[in-house]
């Protein structure tokens, strides 16, 4: 049996359902999602394995026209990306018409494979249970028209649709080649990373306009708790969450601190599955002004 491996990366604009897609084909959660534009901020892998073929999965931010000094640094970085993996799957959300946006990543799909390097561009039309079959297959020919694609897969990611035929699809693209993680591997995300992923998960939801994107989350520090006769393992979990303005911090907090309380206790369920201990959380909302578009700010918030 022929084993292969390699990189496959997804991309797409904003809110297409990347993170999500590939969460289902690594069939544990490694990346946040939200119904919010700009969640991913950072390349998240995930690993696939199988008996013939390990597939490293790399999530990307949305890609976009840059309004600030964050959106060009993640444009950027989705850049690089398309330049080191094996195939590309663009993602192309089939409630949504085929717009600019999607021309827009079509253009630099176009420009990667006339480099020489000839990286095969995989077209995924994901959230396909969101709309019938007849709106589907108009929505397949004018993702057909907008470029030259190896594939074109649709599929849904919450209905489980087609999730291996894509997987079949990314994989036959691989190089032969040994495995590149561990077995059991599904992730190369510090924890202390998906903790401050988890947090602002949580965070996003039901925040507008422009809050979501002047969110950033850090933690702290996380420290076990000192144990007193056979009282269970606890980490303490400090986490600093920032935005641009008051305003801001007054929304993230609400009312008597209610809105910050059910932040913490959702957050908290996912930080103490994924770490596996009962996790006393800590949140704490700070202004670092007009971040996203100072560049020692962004410097010092990881990007
Ligand atoms: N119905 C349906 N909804 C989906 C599907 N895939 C994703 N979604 C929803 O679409 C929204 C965006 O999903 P994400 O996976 O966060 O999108 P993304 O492309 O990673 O977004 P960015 O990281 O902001 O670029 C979320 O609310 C998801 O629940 C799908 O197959 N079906
Ligand atoms: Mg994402």
């Amino acid at each position: 049996m022929t084993f292969r491996s390699g990189f496959a990366c997804f991309v797409g604009r904003p809110n297409a359902g990347k993170s999500t897609l590939t969460n289902a084909l690594v069939g544990q959660k490694v990346a946040i999602t939200s119904d919010r534009p700009q969640t991913t901020r950072h390349t998240i892998r995930g690993i696939v394995h199988r008996e013939d073929a390990q597939m490293v999965l790399v999530d990307t931010p949305g890609l976009h026209r840059p309004r600030t000094l964050l959106g060009e640094r993640l444009n950027a970085l989705v850049k690089d990306t398309l330049t080191e993996v094996d195939v590309v799957g663009f993602c192309l959300p089939a409630d949504q018409k085929v717009g600019p946006g999607d021309r827009f990543i079509a253009e630099q799909l176009v420009q990667l494979a006339g480099d020489g390097r000839g990286t095969p561009v995989v077209a995924v039309v994901t959230k396909s249970d969101l709309v019938p079959k007849g709106r589907l297959a108009e929505h397949l020919l004018a993702v057909s028209r907008l470029g030259e694609w190896a594939d074109i897969v649709p599929v849904s990611a919450v209905g489980g649709y087609q999730v291996d035929t894509l997987s079949d699809v990314l994989i036959g693209h691989l190089p032969e080649g040994p495995p590149l993680y561990a077995d059991g591997e599904l992730t190369d995300e510090p924890e202390i990373v998906m903790v401050a992923e988890l947090v602002r998960e949580a965070a996003l939801e039901g925040v507008h306009d422009e809050l979501p994107h002047s969110l950033a989350v850090v933690v702290d520090e996380i420290v076990p708790r000192e144990r007193l006769g056979d009282a269970p393992a606890m980490l303490d979990v400090r986490v600093n969450l920032f935005v641009e303005r008051d305003s801001q911090k007054a929304i993230i907090i609400g009312k008597g601190g209610t809105r910050l309380r059910d932040v913490g206790s959702q957050a908290r369920r996912g930080i103490e599955a994924l770490l596996g201990t009962k996790v006393y959380l800590d949140l704490h909302v700070k202004v670092a002004k007009d971040w996203q578009r100072d560049p020692k700010q962004l410097g010092r918030l990881g990007f």
